[in-house]
């Protein structure tokens, strides 16, 4: 996309197009927080006018469901299995978006399914950012997740409720929360629906929940303080 955003820039300056075009790149989490990052990055730093989209549902589920850096602490996929050595994933999830911001673009953002109005809004000022943009998208899979598929819009949303997946965005070296729950839920509200943590709840120690939700409340506490800056 960053190629077919220069050629459209080349052509539109010798007047061989007139239009006005905006360009969207979409990948899974597999496909952007791992084997597309660098590309991701080389677009923004190079100031590609694209608005890339994440579909993010926190695995490899096109291929089988195997773990991807996007995949939570304690979550069981087909390569991070619960038995009776792991309980699930045992590494944290990497935090694409913080990467992102980290490169300075003119929009980014984090949305969920589950708040409709939110996504659109969102959608409509990275493409209007005279610059590189992006969308973390928070998905849920019913089938990788484990849960019936009429709760997933009610799985979205406890990620918020919780905290799991903050609603924000960033622009011009301002973060700004976007949706925050009236009360902040514990994570177990939004494990305990999905097949995927089921084990967690019979394991020996309570350390997986314990440390996801540590890691949770350690960045939206630190997200607090960067939107009140
Ligand atoms: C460069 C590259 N490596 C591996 C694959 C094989 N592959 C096809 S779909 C897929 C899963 C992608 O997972 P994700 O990006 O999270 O999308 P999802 O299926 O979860 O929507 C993989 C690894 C590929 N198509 N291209
Ligand atoms: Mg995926």
């Amino acid at each position: 996309m960053s190629g077919v955003e220069a050629a459209y820039r080349a052509l539109k300056k010798k007047g061989m197009i007139k239009k006005d075009l905006r360009f969207i790149a979409f990948g899974g989490d597999g496909g952007t927080y791992d084997i597309g990052l660098q590309s991701l990055s080389g677009m923004i730093e190079r100031r590609h006018r694209v608005l890339y989209v994440c579909y993010n549902n926190e695995a490899y589920m096109n291929t089988g469901i195997q773990r991807s850096s996007a995949t939570p602490r304690g979550a069981h996929t087909t390569t991070s299995p619960a038995g009776t050595e792991i309980p699930g994933k045992i590494q944290l999830r990497k935090n694409l978006t913080e990467i992102v911001i980290a490169h300075e673009p003119a929009y980014a953002a984090q949305t969920t399914i589950g708040y409709w109005n939110d996504l659109v809004t969102k959608v409509r000022k990275a493409l209007d950012a005279d610059g590189p943009s992006f969308i973390n998208i928070y998905s849920p899979c019913r089938l990788g997740w484990a849960y019936v598929p009429e709760k997933t819009i009610k799985v979205s949303k406890l990620a918020i409720e919780t905290c799991i997946w903050p609603l924000y965005e960033y622009e011009n070296g301002k973060y700004r929360i976007t949706v925050k729950p009236k009360e902040k839920k514990p994570i177990t509200e939004f494990l305990n629906l999905q097949g995927r943590f089921g084990h967690l709840f019979k394991w020996h120690d309570d350390v997986p929940i314990k440390e996801y939700q540590a890691e949770v409340d350690m960045i939206w506490e630190r997200l607090l303080k960067r939107s009140a800056e």
